[in-house]
C-alpha cells in the first residue's frame, strides 16, 4: 500500500487539489558513534551497523573468510545515531506532526531535541508518534540510541522464571526468544551468526490538518462471473469534528463509490461498498493472468485532499480440510479451481536486510515464477518480508504462506510480551492483508512439532509445573491472542497454528494437515523414500547443495578451498553438513576428486532428491496438494538448502524444480517389477496426445520404441502407460540403458540403477551457435545418452534458459544465451555427469 501525497497543483485537472499529508524525509544527514566512544562517522539510513561499520573502514567484509568470529564484539555494544534537519514555518504550523520509524532494530530510545520521545522494543512494529509539541522552526536533532540486543534479552532472560528454548541461537545465553528480532540474525543451520541494530526502515515526518487517512482495507465479499463486489474500510484519524467526502475511484477519475460523513474526534472507520462488472480475475502463476486493479480511496475535506493507492487482485481463496477415508485433505482452492502449490521457502535474502533492494526482489521473484512456481512460504525464524517482495508476489503470481515470526523456540507469555505480539501482528496483518497473494497466516515454525516430538521436557529437565506453564503459554500465543488478532484484522484469510501439523516421525503426519519430511537429510534416509511418504501438503524437505563457484569465490580465494578450511568451515552452519553431503553422494555418485568437483556433484545430487519428492507428491495429486521445498535463497554465501545462492545465481535444483514444476510433466514411477509412465497436467492443461516411448542402450542403438495416443485429465495425474520391468530388461543389462518418455515438448527419462552405476559414454556433443530474433541460440545434439549435462562459460558472464538436463542419444535441444555479448564457441564449457565418472 503507498500513501499518495498530492502536492498542490499537481493535478490538475482535480478541482480540490490542495495537500492534506506532507512528508518531510528524514533518512539523510545521519552520523553514528559506538556508545562512550565520541568518533562520529557518516551513517546510511535505513541500515544496520554492520553495514555502516563497514563503509567506514572499521570491520572488513562480514561473509569474507570467517570474519563472522571476528565481528561478535559489536552485538555487545550500544551505538547511538544522530542527525539534524530544518523545518519551515510553514511545516511547523501544521496541526498534527508524527515522527514515524517503520522500523526499529531493536532496543531504540529516540530523543527529539533532546527529550526523550519513544522506547521501541520490537523490530516488527512500525514506531508512530505525535511529535509536535517537540519540533521546532529551523534546525532540529533527532538522536536514536541503540541498545545491544543481546545485553536487553539477557536481562529479560535473567528474570523469566522458565527455562527456554532456542537451540539454534549461537550465543552464550538464548537470548533469541526474548527479543522481537528476526530469529536467524542469532545463528540458525544456514545462517551466521549477526546480531544487527540499526533504524532498518525509512524515517520521517508526516504532517496534516485535523483528518488524515490511516488505514484502507479492501475486502472482496462476494465474487460471480458477471460481478464482484468489494468492501473498502477507511480508517480516518481526526482531531475536530469535520464533514468529509470519501470517494473509491480508479486512475482515470471513474467514481465507484463517495460517501460524505462527519469525522469525530478519534478513530473513525467508515465501510464504502461497490461493485464491479465483469470483474478480470487475479490467477496465480501458470492459471491465468494475475490481474491487479488499482483503486484510490481519497479523502476529501473541502479545502484539500488525500488519497492512498492499493493494487487489488480479485480472487477467493479457500484452504479445504475435508475429511475421508485416510484423513483430511490440505489444500487450497483460488477461485474455486483446486490448486497444486508449487514452491519453496523463502528465508530473508541477507543479513543485513536495509540493502536489499527491489531490484534484487525482482530478480528472485522472476526466478521463482520462471520455475513455475505459484506459492512461497515466508518462513517464521526471518522478518516479515520487505513491501517489494509481496508486491512482485502480486505481480507474479505467486501466492504467500505467510508465517508470523516464531520458530523452533519456546517464547515468553508474560502479558508485556504479549502485548507487544499484538501490536506487531496488528501492525503486520494491517500491512499485509490487502495483497493478493496473501493466502494464508501460519502461527509459527516447527514450535507443535518440538514440543511433541524433540524430547525438549528431558533435554532441558522441565519439571511437569514448568512443563504445563510453557505449554499454556504457547497456547496463548498460537491458539488465542493471534487467532482472535486475526478475527478482527483479516477474518477471511485462513489461519493455521503450527507448520507441520504433526512431525515427521508420526505416521499422522501423512494423512493430515501439512508436513515437513526430514527424513530425508536429518532421519539419513534414501530419497526413494519421498516416494512412499506422501504427505497432503510439503510444507518442508530438503537437501543441501554448494553453492556456485563463482559466488563463493567473493568471500573465499580459491587457495583456501578444502573442506576442513576454517573458512570453508564457517560457511557450513550445519554441524553434520558436509558428512551427510558425503553420505548421500557415496550411495549415488562417484567420489569427488577434487574440492572443484563438489559444486557440481553436490548440486545434481540435491536436484536430483529434490526432482524425485517433487514428482512422487504431484503424481500424486489429488491426495497431495503441495510441494514447497526447503529453501529458495540464501542469506550469505553459504552451503545449504537453497536452489538460488545468496548472489542470485541458480543451483541445479533451480532449473531441475523448474522442470518438474512445469504445468505439463511426465513422471516414472518404479514399484517392483512394474515401471508406470504417468502425466500430471495442471488445471487447463488436459488433452490428448501421442506418447512415444523409446527404450536406448547409452552408447545410442535403439532396442524398443512404443507410440500410443493417451488422454489425461486436467488437474490430475494420469497413468498413461504401464510398462513390465523384467521385459524392458531382456534387452540389455539394466546399467546401460535408457528408457525415454514424450509427449510434444515434455519428456521424462528413466534409468534402471543410481547414476553412480551408470555405464555413460563419452556423449560426443555436438552443437550450433546462432543468432535467432537478436537471441543468441545453442543448438545441443548429444549422439550418446547424456545425463545432467551442464553449461558453463570460460570468462564471460551468461545465462541460459535450461541447464543441468538429460539429452537422450541423437536429441537436440535449444538453449538460450543471455550475454552482454556474443559467445564466442571456444568460451562455451559444455559438461555432463560422464566427466565426474
Ligand atoms: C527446517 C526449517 C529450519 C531449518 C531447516 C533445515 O526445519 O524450519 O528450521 O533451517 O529445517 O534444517
Amino acid at each position: 500500500m503507498t500513501l499518495l501525497v498530492l502536492l498542490p497543483g499537481c493535478n490538475r485537472k482535480d478541482p480540490i487539489n490542495l495537500e492534506i499529508t506532507k512528508r518531510e524525509n528524514l533518512n539523510q544527514n545521519w552520523l553514528f558513534s559506538r556508545h562512550g566512544h565520541d568518533q562520529w562517522l557518516p551513517a546510511t539510513i535505513p541500515g544496520t551497523i554492520h553495514l555502516d561499520l563497514l563503509a567506514n573502514g572499521i570491520i572488513e567484509e562480514p561473509f569474507a573468510a570467517d570474519n563472522e568470529t571476528k565481528q561478535q564484539w559489536i552485538e555487545h555494544e550500544n551505538w547511538i545515531y544522530k542527525t539534524e534537519f530544518r523545518l519551515s514555518r510553514e511545516f511547523i504550523e501544521n496541526q498534527c506532526i508524527a515522527l514515524v520509524f517503520e522500523g526499529l532494530d531493536t532496543y531504540a530510545h529516540i530523543f527529539l531535541n533532546g527529550m526523550r520521545v519513544l522506547e521501541a522494543d520490537n523490530m516488527f512494529r512500525e514506531w508512530r508518534i505525535d511529535a509536535k509539541e517537540y519540533l521546532r522552526e529551523g534546525n532540529n536533532i533527532l538522536e536514536v540510541q541503540l541498545l545491544s540486543a543481546y545485553a536487553e534479552g539477557l536481562k529479560y532472560l535473567k528474570k523469566f522464571p522458565y527455562i527456554l528454548v532456542a537451540d539454534s541461537d549461537k550465543g552464550e545465553f538464548k537470548t533469541s526468544v526474548f527479543t522481537r528480532k528476526a530469529p536467524y540474525h542469532y545463528g540458525w543451520d544456514w545462517a551466521p551468526r549477526f546480531v544487527t541494530s540499526g533504524i532498518w526502515k525509512p524515517v520521517y515526518l508526516e504532517a496534516w490538518n485535523n483528518t488524515r487517512i490511516a488505514d484502507v482495507r479492501y475486502d472482496l465479499v462476494s465474487l460471480r462471473e458477471s460481478q464482484a463486489s468489494i468492501r473498502v474500510e477507511i480508517e480516518i484519524e481526526c482531531q475536530q469534528d469535520e464533514k468529509i467526502w470519501l470517494r473509491v475511484k480508479d486512475r482515470e477519475g471513474r467514481v465507484y463509490k463517495k460517501k460524505k460523513v462527519t469525522a469525530k474526534p478519534g478513530t473513525n472507520r467508515y465501510d464504502l461498498e461497490f461493485s464491479l462488472r465483469n470483474p478480470q480475475l487475479w490467477w496465480p502463476n501458470g492459471l491465468g493472468e494475475p490481474f491487479l486493479y488499482e483503486f484510490i480511496a481519497e479523502l476529501e475535506n473541502g479545502r484539500n485532499t488525500q488519497a492512498n493507492t492499493t493494487k487489488f487482485g480479485i480472487r477467493t481463496i479457500e484452504l479445504v480440510q475435508e475429511p475421508d477415508s485416510i484423513g483430511s485433505s490440505f489444500m487450497f482452492r483460488v477461485n474455486g479451481v483446486p490448486v497444486f502449490m508449487k514452491g519453496a521457502n523463502y528465508i530473508p535474502p541477507d543479513m543485513f536486510l536495509p540493502r536489499v533492494d527491489e531490484s534484487h526482489y525482482r530478480k528472485m521473484l522472476q526466478l521463482a515464477a520462471e520455475a513455475n512456481m505459484n506459492m512461497l512460504r515466508v518462513w517464521g525464524g526471518g522478518v516479515y518480508a520487505d513491501e517489494a517482495f509481496y508486491n512482485l508476489c502480486d505481480e507474479y503470481g505467486i501466492l504467500v504462506w505467510q508465517d508470523f515470526m516464531f520458530a523452533c523456540s519456546f517464547y515468553p507469555w508474560d502479558n508485556q510480551f504479549l502485548e507487544n505480539v499484538k501490536h506487531e501482528i496488528t501492525h503486520q496483518v494491517k500491512r499485509l492483508r490487502n495483497h493478493a497473494c496473501m493466502a494464508l497466516w501460519c502461527g509459527n515454525n516447527e514450535i507443535s512439532e518440538a514440543w511433541h516430538h524433540w524430547g525438549y521436557q528431558s533435554k532441558y529437565r522441565w519439571s511437569g509445573a514448568d512443563s504445563a506453564a510453557i505449554w499454556q503459554g504457547y497456547l496463548k500465543l498460537f491458539e488465542e491472542l493471534i487467532p482472535n488478532t486475526l478475527s478482527t484484522l483479516d477474518p477471511g484469510r485462513p489461519y493455521w497454528p503450527s507448520s507441520p501439523l504433526h512431525g515427521w516421525g508420526t505416521p499422522k503426519s501423512l494423512t493430515k494437515g501439512d508436513s515437513h519430511y526430514w527424513g530425508v537429510w536429518w532421519g539419513e534416509q534414501p530419497f526413494e523414500i519421498y516416494e512412499q511418504k506422501i504427505p497432503r501438503f510439503a510444507s518442508e524437505y530438503g537437501f543441501q547443495s554448494f553453492l556456485n563457484s563463482k559466488t563463493l569465490e567473493e568471500y573465499i580465494p580459491q587457495s583456501e578451498w578444502q573442506v576442513t578450511n576454517p573458512a570453508i568451515k564457517s560457511h557450513q552452519k550445519h554441524p553434520r553438513g558436509f558428512e551427510l553431503i558425503d553420505l548421500y553422494m557415496k550411495r549415488q555418485l562417484h567420489a569427488p576428486k577434487t574440492f572443484e568437483d563438489y559444486f557440481y556433484l553436490s548440486q545434481i545430487l540435491q536436484a536430483e532428491g529434490m526432482r524425485k519428492a517433487i514428482e512422487a507428491h504431484r503424481r500424486n495429486m489429488p491426495y497431495c496438494m503441495g510441494s514447497l521445498y526447503w529453501q529458495l535463497n540464501d542469506c550469505w554465501p553459504a552451503v545449504s538448502w537453497s536452489g538460488i545462492d545468496y548472489r542470485l545465481n541458480p543451483k541445479a535444483l533451480q532449473f531441475v524444480a523448474g522442470r518438474a514444476f512445469s504445468p505439463k510433466i511426465l513422471s516414472f514411477e518404479a514399484r517392483e517389477d512394474k515401471l508406470s509412465c504417468y502425466l500430471v497436467a495442471d488445471h487447463g492443461y488436459g488433452g490428448s496426445d501421442t506418447l512415444h516411448l523409446t527404450l536406448w542402450d547409452l552408447t545410442g542403438k535403439l532396442y524398443w520404441e512404443q507410440h500410443k495416443i493417451v488422454e489425461f485429465g486436467e488437474n490430475a495425474a494420469t497413468l498413461v502407460y504401464s510398462l513390465d520391468k523384467k521385459f524392458l530388461l531382456t534387452f540389455g543389462e539394466p546399467n546401460h540403458l535408457v528408457l525415454c518418455a514424450n509427449i510434444g515438448e515434455t519428456s521424462a527419462n528413466h534409468y534402471f540403477v543410481t547414476d553412480k552405476n551408470l555405464c555413460l559414454r563419452e556423449p560426443g556433443f555436438e552443437f550450433k551457435l546462432t543468432v535467432k530474433n537478436g537471441t543468441q541460440i545453442l543448438r545441443l545434439t548429444a549422439m550418446r545418452a547424456a545425463r545432467y549435462i551442464h553449461l558453463s562459460t570460460t570468462r564471460q558472464e551468461a545465462k541460459f534458459s535450461h541447464n543441468f538436463f538429460d539429452l537422450a542419444p541423437g536429441q537436440t535441444v535449444e538453449v538460450e544465451i543471455k550475454s552482454a555479448r556474443l559467445l564466442p564457441p571456444e568460451g562455451l564449457i559444455i559438461r555432463s555427469l560422464f566427466d565426474y565418472q
